[in-house]
């Protein structure tokens, strides 16, 4: 009974971090898709390069793409709506994220 439920636990855990990460790189083949000049990667939306679960603090860009719900997961065919972002200036840097993206800067890090 304990090994069953053991087992059954790291099959729930390996499936949720397996649609974490393949979440993470759907929203960037997206992104990188409407886009075509945007160098897109985990930092784009994370404040660390190499993203692990646990350790994936999101940027600035990253928490303005969360809090603007821009993939809505109740939609038949997931839907992501880059358009909520594109006249925000996430990192404050004075660029918006649209003029970000197009110039191949990231918008979640003003020094970059
Ligand atoms: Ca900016």
């Amino acid at each position: 009974m304990k090994k069953t439920t053991v087992t059954v636990l790291a099959a729930l855990a390996a499936l949720a971090l397996g649609g974490n990460v393949l979440a993470t790189m759907e929203l960037q083949k997206e992104l990188k898709a409407k886009y075509p000049t945007a160098k897109v990667s985990c930092a784009t939306c994370h404040v660390k390069a190499m993203a692990k679960k646990g350790d994936a603090e999101l940027n600035p860009f990253g928490k303005d793409m969360e809090a603007k719900g821009v993939v809505d997961p109740k939609a038949a065919k997931k839907a992501y709506d880059y358009t909520k972002l594109e006249a925000l200036d996430s990192d404050g840097d004075g660029k918006s994220n649209l003029d970000e993206l197009k110039a191949g800067t990231n918008p979640g890090d003003k020094a970059k």
